[in-house]
Order: structure tokens, then C-alpha cells, then sequence
């Protein structure tokens, strides 16, 4: 059974869904939801994501939405035939949720106020708050600083594996990188480059780099 995912493949949080299917190697289709019509508020998307939102996945009689649910979902099902997304010890598997509630809670709401100011508004020809956005960039130079620091003693963010918790943050710091100009916040700092230059290196990400045509 295919697995479907509904939501654009240009969209941050589907795309977190779909990097980790890839590297699972988990098939899947993607049913498009046009976000820009707001398709996502339309009943048959309420049935599925009843925040109105993507991503959601359905697989055969099972579906879920949130996408970092998702992942873990994924993760845990396909745990012996991908790579260690999730950590195998207890404490490995505290240290991905750590990284990853980090990546939720500290870092995403940051970019998502940039994507939202710099390219969702101007989209519906509304005003972009700049000075909202310069005090995201700022605060996000804390939070790679902390990346940056952790770095230094780790190949990745929860230890010495790629996991869940460095996959979550391709589609989010691409948009800084190849959308907004910030690319700076990364290769200003080392470690972080580093990081980057490898995570988003794996072929799993380069294969939906390429399908989402950019
Ligand atoms: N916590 C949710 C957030 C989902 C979310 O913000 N999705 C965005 C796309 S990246 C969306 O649907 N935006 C359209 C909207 O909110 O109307 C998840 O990770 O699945």
C-alpha cells in the first residue's frame, strides 16, 4: 500500500514527512493541496488535519497528521530496515527528543515568522513587518549559536548518528538558505556548516530537493 501524504511538496512540514519516507524508502505518493487557494480550511482536508493544515498521511485504513508525529511514526514502524532515526538506547532516544523539541519549540516558530512575513503576506499583497523579521533573525543567531556549540562536540545533534532530530530541520533552514537570504546564520558558523553541508547532502533530501523542482 501506498503511502499518501497530502500536502504541497514545496510545503516545510510536508517536506519533513517526505525526507524521512526517503530515507526510510518507504513508498509514497503526494496528493497536492493547494495552500494558496486555502484548500487546507476545505472539508475534505478538515477530515484529515482538523487545524486546517498539512501535512496528514494516510496509509490504508490508518491516517495521522503532524508532521513530526509522523516521523516518529515512521521511524518506530521501519526501525529495522532504515537508518537509526530514532536512537536505540533509552537515553539516545531522549536525547533525539530533546534536539527535536528543540527544532519544535526554539527554532521553527522563528522561521515560520520569516516565511510568514516575507512570503506568505506579501503573496496576498499584504505588508511585511521587518523589524519583526530582523528580531527573528537575531533571535535565531541564539539558537545556532547553541547549535553551533553542541556541534563542536557532536557529529550531529543528538550524538553520533543522523536522526529524527537534524532530518526535521532540512526544510525549514533551506528556506533560510536558498529563500530568504540567511545563509549567513549557517555558514558563519563552522560547525553548523558542516552540519549542514552533510545533512543536506544525504541522498534521501537531494532526491526531494529534486522532485520539488527547485
Ligand atoms: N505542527 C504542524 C504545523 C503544520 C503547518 O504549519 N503547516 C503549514 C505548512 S508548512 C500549513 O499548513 N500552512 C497553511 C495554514 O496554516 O493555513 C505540523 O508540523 O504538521
Amino acid at each position: 500500500m501506498v503511502v499518501k501524504v497530502f500536502g504541497p511538496i514545496r510545503a516545510a512540514c510536508p517536506q519533513r514527512v517526505m525526507a524521512c519516507l526517503l530515507e526510510l524508502g518507504v513508498e509514497f505518493e503526494v496528493v497536492p493541496v493547494d495552500l494558496q487557494a486555502g484548500e487546507q480550511k476545505q472539508p475534505h482536508i478538515l477530515a484529515r488535519q482538523p487545524f486546517g493544515q498539512v501535512p496528514a498521511i494516510e496509509d490504508g485504513n490508518f491516517k495521522l497528521f503532524e508532521s513530526r508525529a509522523i516521523v516518529r511514526y515512521y521511524a518506530a514502524k521501519y526501525a529495522a530496515r532504515g537508518p537509526n532515526l530514532l536512537g536505540k538506547t533509552l537515553e539516545e532516544k531522549a536525547l533525539v527528543d530533546q534536539w527535536l523539541e528543540v527544532e519544535s519549540h526554539n527554532f521553527n516558530d522563528l522561521v515560520f515568522t520569516v516565511v510568514l512575513q516575507l512570503m506568505i503576506l506579501p503573496s496576498m499583497g499584504e505588508h511585511s513587518d521587518f523589524a519583526l523579521v530582523r528580531s527573528c533573525e537575531e533571535k535565531l543567531k541564539k539558537v545556532f549559536d547553541v547549535y553551533e556549540e553542541r556541534l563542536s562536540k557532536s557529529t550531529y545533534l543528538a550524538g553520533s548518528y543522523f536522526s529524527l532530530a537534524d532530518l526535521s530541520h532540512l526544510p525549514a533552514i533551506r528556506f533560510l538558505v536558498d529563500e530568504f537570504k540567511m545563509g549567513h546564520l549557517v555558514t558563519e558558523r563552522k560547525n553548523v556548516n558542516d552540519w549542514w553541508k552533510d545533512i543536506s547532502n544525504r541522498p534521501a533530501w537531494k532526491k526531494l530537493m529534486k522532485l520539488a523542482q527547485y
